[in-house]
């Protein structure tokens, strides 16, 4: 399992029922040529020594590249945005676009997510909304719409590994029922719009 690698291939740790299904969605975007590990949870082998090596918290998805590791799923879907540009999937930086995607990305990290599993294990309201980074499940999800009401994509016309991250979320909400989403023809459109390109296809079914 232990699989770390120098080369320019990426070793990509895995398994399809994880957060991993988003980064193997972009891994597909970049078509920069990668190496999938299996991770099989039901032997637990995220937790295995080798593993743990590479990444401490005993997570996926995991990817090393040129030796060096990279977690935490937005992280690497926006490393590998940088590292393959010629996908097209970032502003450079200095483009001040690049300001518009660097806020989706964190906001799907460190707001939608925190909010989306405070709704699905249904964990009680929080006492001081004011203190806490992503507000409310109602505010994060009146936030998304807006910004995606112009469209087509979270940056206007360009598709960016934004979309990948932000997509990639709302799909796996919808899946498992978050409320106020599905329904919703601004998110049903987009869920639709970006599921419908090649990669996302290919990685959904490989
Ligand atoms: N903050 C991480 C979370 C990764 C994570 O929790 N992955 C889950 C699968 S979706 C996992 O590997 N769980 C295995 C475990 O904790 O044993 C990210 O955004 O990538």
């Amino acid at each position: 399992m232990s699989d770390e690698s120098t080369s320019d291939d990426i070793v990509f740790y895995w398994n399809p029922r994880s957060r991993a299904a988003m980064a193997h969605w972009m891994q597909e975007e970049t078509a920069a040529p990668y190496r999938k590990v299996l991770i099989d949870f039901e032997k637990n082998e995220q937790k295995a020594p080798d593993f743990l090596k590479i990444n401490p918290m005993g997570k996926l998805p995991t990817i090393v590249h040129r030796g060096t590791v990279v977690t935490e799923t937005a992280a690497i879907i926006a490393y590998l945005a940088d590292a393959f540009p010629q996908a097209g999937l970032a502003p450079a930086p200095g483009d001040a676009q690049r300001g518009a995607y660097y806020r989706w990305l964190f906001f799907g990290a460190g707001c939608f997510e925190p909010a989306l599993l405070d709704t699905m294990m249904k964990r009680p309201p929080v006492e001081r909304k004011m203190a806490v980074g992503w507000g409310s499940y109602e505010d994060v999800l009146s936030t998304l719409k807006t910004a995606l009401t112009t469209g087509p994509y979270l940056l206007g016309d360009k598709f960016t590994a934004a979309d990948v991250y932000i997509g990639s979320e709302l799909g796996w909400a919808m899946m498992f029922g978050a409320p106020n989403l599905k329904g919703e023809k601004v998110f049903d459109d987009y869920v639709a719009r970006v599921q419908a390109r090649p990669a996302y296809k290919r990685a959904s079914t490989g």
